[in-house]
């Protein structure tokens, strides 16, 4: 079959962002938009040619069409095969585990996350590498590189594979096998946790759970491993059914968006002990106890904590990761087991070295992600599973066991506040003016709290060396609270200002507060150092978790 070479011209905007390319829809269906950057992967990428190439994403708008074209694209760029998720789906962790397992030279995940879908939604696609972890920066910065200077793309004629029927099939002298998206990664979760232990407790009548899958991609995950192998009633995974929109709404496990889990949990009378949600792609995690809200920093530092109670990590860790924005909970973990934790920059990618060398098991972001050394991405289902495990152990309360970690480790109170599609300029100029001020803060007093140091982040790999700067405006207090200033890059539109607070309370009878109100004099130093609402416009945060 003859593959088409066709002439297109490059686009300036395909710079990835803290994980792949998100666009929105219309963006990406502009003429070739979506072949330029798939082109500049594979001319980018080393050792394509025979190589097996792992494809799926979450299913939202423009997934299946997406897919043909990629497949043809791979077909015309040399793959030896592709290994594809029925029906083009693939969560992000479980395509992680597939392009380990079979020894892949990479994989394409389509999804914009916890983005809104549909038409006039989002769209994205990342590149992960032979370890199934997302590209480093300097793959990235190569790949948008090489997008600028792409004046064609090679394609295998139109030859429609049928995506939703297991099986073999071939385009163009390439294998194409469409498998199981849920098996493998069931196997992997099976040879991780005590499934014997879990299904007593979800079968037990004395335990009642939901998991919100919002619509998106780990339904089908959630459902089959839930409901079908762990014998979890009926019901027990809500919006289970992958829309191509989400049903409209906003793929995002936390409180502002997954509303009709909270208020589940936190009902006045509710039966429910445990409630947990993932996000688009299935990667990220919300944990809920019944009228308690367990923060993904305080998540990462009660499973370290507990590490060795799920039979995969029975001999014990090797050390932590936390993205820097994230709580210093878990330092205290690691330093009471005598292990090394890291502060890496915001972003999955930043983890793989780290797991890669051993240095470190557990990881996690206050972006609510959470993962381990099992794959090369933060995993949604897998820290479900792992509080399933714990809860199973323990046989007590979500707030008991987080109540006790605190009780013993003391609380890191955090939240983050958020201050989204603002304008891009005047979010470029606050952090300029916040960048200024770095030098004049340290000794400072503000309000009752004195600044110890302020900075701009920077991390340099211990593993291999590579420096990333500029990752965030840090004011770091002697008293050990922190307020971080970020731009996020996910967003679409305009600019999101992140802005994480924390402060530490080691006195148990004073771990009851509500975080707004135990960070309420920090919420107030941010607005003023960084004149927020002056550049902004907005007296308050958007979205605050
Ligand atoms: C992505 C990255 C995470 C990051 C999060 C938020 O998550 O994989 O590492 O913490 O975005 O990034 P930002 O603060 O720059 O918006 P996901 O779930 O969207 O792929």
């Amino acid at each position: 079959m003859t593959i088409q070479t066709i002439k297109t011209t490059p686009y300036t905007d395909q710079k990835p962002g803290t994980s792949g390319l998100r666009k929105s829809v219309k963006q990406f269906k502009k003429t070739d938009y979506l072949q330029t950057f798939v082109q500049a992967i594979f001319n980018t990428v080393e050792g394509i040619t025979g190589s097996t190439l792992v494809l799926g994403g979450d299913g939202r708008y423009f997934n299946r069409e997406a897919i043909q074209i990629i497949l043809r694209m791979a077909a015309a760029a040399g793959f030896g095969k592709v290994i594809l998720g029925q029906g083009g789906i693939l969560s992000t962790p479980a395509a992680s585990n597939l392009i380990r397992k079979y020894g892949a030279v990479g994989g394409i995940i389509l999804s914009a996350s916890h983005n809104p879908g549909g038409p006039e939604g989002d769209f994205g696609i990342k590149f992960n590498i032979r370890n199934g972890g997302p590209a480093p920066e300097s793959l990235t910065e190569a790949i948008f590189a090489t997008s600028q200077h792409i004046h064609e793309y090679r394609i295998a004629p139109i030859q429609p594979i049928p995506l939703d029927k297991l099986g073999h099939y071939e385009l163009a002298g390439m294998p194409i096998e469409v498998i199981d998206p849920v098996a493998d990664y069931m196997d992997l979760m099976e040879s991780l946790f005590d499934f014997d232990k879990i299904a007593a407790m979800l079968q037990s009548g004395k335990f009642n759970m939901r998991f919100d899958a919002m619509h998106a991609v780990t339904g089908p995950y959630a459902q089959r491993i839930l409901e079908e192998r762990l014998g979890a009633p009926a019901g027990t995974v809500m919006h289970g059914q992958p829309l191509a929109d989400f049903g409209g709404g906003h793929p995002d496990p936390n409180q502002a968006h997954a509303k009709e889990l909270m208020s589940l949990l936190f009902a006045r009378n509710g039966t429910i002990d445990f409630g947990a949600a993932s996000d688009g792609d299935g990667d990220r995690n919300m944990v809920l106890g019944k009228q308690f809200f367990v923060t993904p920093s305080d998540s990462l530092a009660v499973l370290a904590a507990n590490a060795t109670v799920a039979p995969g990590y029975r001999s014990g860790i090797t050390g932590i990761a936390r993205s820097m924005p994230t709580s210093q909970a878990p330092d205290r973990v690691a330093a009471k087991l005598g292990l090394p934790c890291f502060e890496t920059p915001t972003g999955w990618k930043f983890f793989g070295n780290l797991l890669d060398a051993g240095r470190i098991t557990l990881c996690g972001e206050e972006s609510f992600g959470t993962s381990s050394n099992h794959v090369r991405e933060k995993d949604g289902l897998w820290a479900v599973l792992f509080w399933l495990n714990l809860l199973a152990e323990k046989q007590d309360s979500v707030a008991n066991i987080v109540r006790q970690h605190w009780a013993e480790y003391g609380r890191n109170y955090y939240s983050r506040h958020d201050y989204e599609e603002i304008d891009l300029k005047a979010a470029n100029e606050l952090m300029a003016a916040l960048q200024e001020q770095l030098t004049s803060l340290p000794g400072k007093t503000l309000g009752k709290r004195t600044v110890a140091d302020a900075d701009n982040f920077a991390y340099t790999d211990p593993v291999d060396g590579s420096v990333s700067r500029n990752q965030g405006i840090r004011i770091l207090f002697t008293d050990g609270a922190r307020i971080v200033f970020r731009l996020s890059g996910t967003g679409t539109q305009g600019a999101t200002l992140r802005v994480y607070l924390e402060s530490y309370e080691p006195d148990s009878s004073k771990h009851a507060l509500d975080e707004q109100v135990a960070l309420s004099d920090l919420i107030q130093i941010a607005a003023d150092v960084a004149r927020i609402t002056e550049f902004t416009g907005r007296e308050v945060a958007d979205v605050i978790t």
